[in-house]
């Protein structure tokens, strides 16, 4: 089976669907788009427009969420709980990730008020997290699941934040939480699933979108 999967640099969803496949060790190439101004080729194969989008041969999936249990049947790890309940709870903190990335995306784009709107939102959403999440080193336990994967791209992009301003979005209050995007961070399926030098591209990216954010970076 030969997959590639067309990716664009920044997206955190595409992210998700690189650690996927290296967590489960499959071959795949990658080839870069930007999905705002995509080539005719990309055009004719996407019905969304959208990256991630996995050729798997002369077929293609899309749709971040369904590529990533497409890869996870086609693997040898089964990256989920075996317990259908776990399974389905895990699915649904999934699904509750999604929502975070138009609170960071805000953040990045909006004006003061819309800044600390979104702040607001992200860090409600982490409480509900924090008060749910036990000791353990990801999410379950101590594998690394399809959850964990799931909240890489958001941890990344939130040490990015902190780093580049002054702690702005710290979530030192929530210890568990702390503990989760630690132990995540510093994995080297997580840390390899961006190219070299993503941060400073991040970090152009807030200057350039002229939001509140911008602001508040620090060299
Ligand atoms: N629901 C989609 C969202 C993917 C998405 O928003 N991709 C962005 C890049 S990170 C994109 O392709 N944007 C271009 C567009 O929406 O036209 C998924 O999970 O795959």
């Amino acid at each position: 089976m030969k997959l590639e999967l067309i990716s664009f640099k920044l997206c955190p969803f595409a992210q998700r669907t690189v650690i996927l496949l290296n967590t489960q060790k499959l071959d795949f190439e990658i080839t870069y788009i930007n999905p705002m101004n995509p080539p005719d080729w990309f055009k004719k194969i996407s019905p969304t427009g959208q990256v991630p989008l996995l050729k798997v041969d002369d077929k293609i999936v899309f749709e971040s969420s369904v590529i990533s249990e497409f890869v996870n049947d086609i693997g040898t790890l089964d990256l989920h709980p075996n317990d259908v309940v776990e399974k389905a709870n895990n699915r649904s903190w999934i699904a509750f990730s999604g929502t975070m990335f138009d609170d960071l995306f805000s953040l990045i784009t909006g004006n003061e008020e819309k800044f600390n709107a979104a702040k607001t939102n992200l860090f409600a959403k982490f409480a509900k997290l924090e008060a749910v999440k036990h000791n353990n080193t990801f999410f379950n336990n101590d594998d690394f699941a399809m959850i964990d994967v799931a909240f890489s791209p958001i941890f990344m992009r939130l040490a990015w934040i902190n780093e580049f301003t002054n702690n702005t979005l710290s979530i030192t209050e929530f210890k568990h939480l702390s503990a989760w995007s630690d132990a995540v961070l510093a994995l080297d399926v997580v840390k390899n699933s961006v190219v070299k030098g993503l941060d400073d591209v991040y970090y152009s990216n807030i200057e350039a979108r002229e939001g509140h954010l911008s602001t508040l970076l620090i060299d």
